[in-house]
């Protein structure tokens, strides 16, 4: 077993700093308030860790922080996510299942960070990330339209984007967090022009929603799991935009033609199925966008993470 008993970690993160709109820093919050970690604990049984915090990090907060490569917030960015990669090695280094609730997706950064450093040191073995998303958030600072850094996390763990300086994402180091063949998409359908070639050129397995059409998404999980082979610890990253605006319609990027709330359900239960889940995030979750939808999106929300981590209808 990949994960040691019912053991839970939980770190909430209340950042914002991956793009410009305000508000999803408050997703964790509104996630917990709708009782999502009670349910974690009475209804699926699990011993939860969790400091009963929602870190803002402002102590780590640059007096100023200027564009770089393009980037905006850089030194934020990458202090916030150092910090995490921590917090959530801490976790898994215990052999717990870590839950990380976003803040938007640049926090990927840390929380896959700490979890294939952890999963190295544990079990010796590399990670996989199922990335679910309506983006492929692979840019690279030069290849970025907007700047934005949570559109780059993938780049930066798998080695495309370099880290410079410890506080420019040098905290990386030079071993990728990620290998390219290890990761697996689910939901595309607004991907940049340069991204399509990077996943063109490194053969990345990637399920748009054209795929979930014509195979339907039973086939998609056989095929994408098939992908990362049977055993092998998995961090799953769910971006809410994944979701069809209709069921998740307060988040930052919104895009049409996404999945039912049933199908992300369904990702996320065989997800648990294979038993070897050891972390998943939970990002792009903001409340203050769209309001009369607040509440469906934290719903879906607390639907997505309790499917993952085993709730059955039967
Ligand atoms: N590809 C665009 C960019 O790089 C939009 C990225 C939007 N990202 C998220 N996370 N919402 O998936 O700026
Ligand atoms: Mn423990
Ligand atoms: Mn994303
Ligand atoms: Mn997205």
């Amino acid at each position: 077993f990949l994960c040691a008993g019912n053991e839970l970690g939980v770190v909430a993160v209340g950042f914002s700093g991956g793009q410009r709109k305000p508000g999803v820093d408050a997703g964790p919050t509104a996630l917990i308030q709708a009782g999502l970690l009670t349910q974690l604990k009475e209804d699926l049984g699990y011993t939860l860790h969790h400091d009963d915090e929602v870190h803002n990090y402002s102590s780590l907060m640059p007096q100023s922080d200027p564009d770089y490569r393009n980037m905006k917030n850089p030194l934020a960015v990458s202090v916030v996510t150092q910090r995490l990669a921590t917090q959530v090695y801490d976790h898994a280094k215990h052999g717990h299942l870590v839950l990380t609730l976003g803040g938007d997706h640049s926090i990927a950064i840390g929380t896959v960070a700490g979890t294939s450093r952890a999963i190295k040191e544990r079990l010796g073995r590399e990670i996989a990330v199922i990335w679910v998303d309506a983006h492929a958030d692979i840019n690279t600072p030069e290849t970025s339209v907007s700047g934005n850094i949570h559109g780059m996390p993938i780049a930066f763990l798998t080695g495309l984007a370099k880290g410079e300086k410890e506080e420019m994402f040098g905290w990386l180091g030079v071993e990728p967090k990620l290998s390219l063949k290890k990761l697996v998409y689910i939901g595309l359908r607004d991907v940049d022009k340069c991204e399509k070639k990077v996943l063109r050129d490194h053969g990345v397995r990637a399920f748009s929603m054209h795929d979930v059409d014509k195979y339907g998404i039973a086939r998609v999980m056989e095929m994408a799991l098939g992908h990362i082979g049977t055993d092998t610890p998995i961090h799953l990253s769910f971006d809410v935009d994944a979701l069809d605006p209709q069921w998740a319609p307060s988040t930052g990027t919104p895009v049409r033609g996404g999945l039912t709330l049933r199908e992300g359900d369904y990702i996320a239960e065989c997800v648990h199925e294979t038993g070897s889940l050891v972390a998943m995030d939970l990002v792009e979750v903001n409340p203050s966008l769209e309001a009369m939808g607040a509440q469906e999106t934290i719903r879906a929300g607390c639907s997505l993470v309790r499917c993952a981590l085993g709730d059955t209808l039967l």
